[in-house]
Order: structure tokens, then sequence, then C-alpha cells
């Protein structure tokens, strides 16, 4: 890879779109916003059910085996019974990005007050940035768009 390209995993996590992959809108939307970028490469994508382990063993995976530079999380952030994405990622994390994670709450509430409802965490794992946005199509896109512009520069000093 080179040094102006990021290599970028995305993992829709819920559990309907893991039955029906027609129904992961923020999957496909989120790595078209990255590559309009021209820097970020979309190596990875996937989609897995509201469950801890396998969001885990595919975060692990794309950290530790794939080496990706930055890795989006999309659905179950929120307050419902299945959300467990931000539970499932801490744990995984050597460092946390509260900047990252306040940069994505701040711009989203001043779109709308239900950004309150989600429950983001960012930080960093070996050499990977991981960042969690909600699953809707709009909360997606407006959480991606909070950030995108530091990333790049996040992840040359990582490296
Ligand atoms: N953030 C932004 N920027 N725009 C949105 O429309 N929707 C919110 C919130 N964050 C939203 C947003 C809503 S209504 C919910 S319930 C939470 O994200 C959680 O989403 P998730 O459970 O799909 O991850
Ligand atoms: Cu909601």
């Amino acid at each position: 890879k080179g040094v102006e390209c990021y290599t970028v995993g995305i993992l829709t996590v819920s559990d309907t779109s893991s039955k029906d992959s027609t129904k992961d809108l923020s999957g496909p939307s989120l790595k078209n916003i990255l590559e309009s970028k021209r820097v970020f490469s979309v190596l990875k994508t996937k989609i897995v059910p509201d469950e801890f382990d396998e969001i885990q063993e595919t975060v692990k995976q794309w950290c530790d085996v794939e080496k990706l530079d930055l890795i989006v999380t999309t659905g179950g952030t929120g307050f419902g019974v299945r959300d467990i994405t931000p539970e499932a990622i801490q744990p995984l994390l050597h460092k946390l990005c509260p900047g990252i994670t306040q940069k994505m709450v701040s711009d989203s509430l001043q779109k709308t007050p239900f950004a309150a409802l989600s429950r983001p965490i960012s930080g960093i794992r070996e050499k990977t940035i991981i960042m969690t946005v909600p699953g809707s199509l709009k909360g997606s896109k407006e959480n991606a768009e909070a950030v995108i512009d530091i990333l790049p520069h996040a992840i040359d000093l990582i490296r």
C-alpha cells in the first residue's frame, strides 16, 4: 500500500441486514463516501448480526491480520437491547480517541437532538483506528462526514 493510500474496512452490524444484505444501506453508502476521498481504499466489507463475538472476531481479524488503517462499524450504537457494538469494540481498544467521538456527536447534535441516542466509541488497536457510526443511512453519513477530513492525519500519526 502506498503512503498516500489508507486501507479501510466497513463492518455493518445489523440482525436485519445479516439475513438480507439488500437491507444494508449504510455499508455501501459509507464505502462511497470514503472512496469519494481518493486516499481511502475500502478493502473489506462485511455484515454481521448484533452478536458480541462476531463483531470482535471481525475487528480482530481486520486489525491483527489484515492490518487495515481504519475500521468503520455501522449500527448497533443505540439504546436497543440488541445494540452492543460499543461494548464489543471497547475491550479491543488499546487507546481511546475521545476527540473523534466528540466531533461526531457534536456535529450530529447540530443536525438532530436524537444524536444523543447514539453511544459511539473511537480508539486505536495497534495500527488501526476504529470508529462506530449509527446504522441509519442519514446517521452514518453525517457521522462519517464529521471526521473524514481529520482521519488521514490521524492515521499518519499512528503509522
Ligand atoms: N446522528 C446523526 N448525525 N443523524 C441521525 O439521524 N440518528 C440517531 C443517532 N445518531 C442520528 C444520529 C438515532 S435516532 C439513533 S436511535 C442512534 O443514532 C443509534 O443508531 P444505531 O442504533 O442505528 O446505531
Ligand atoms: Cu433512533
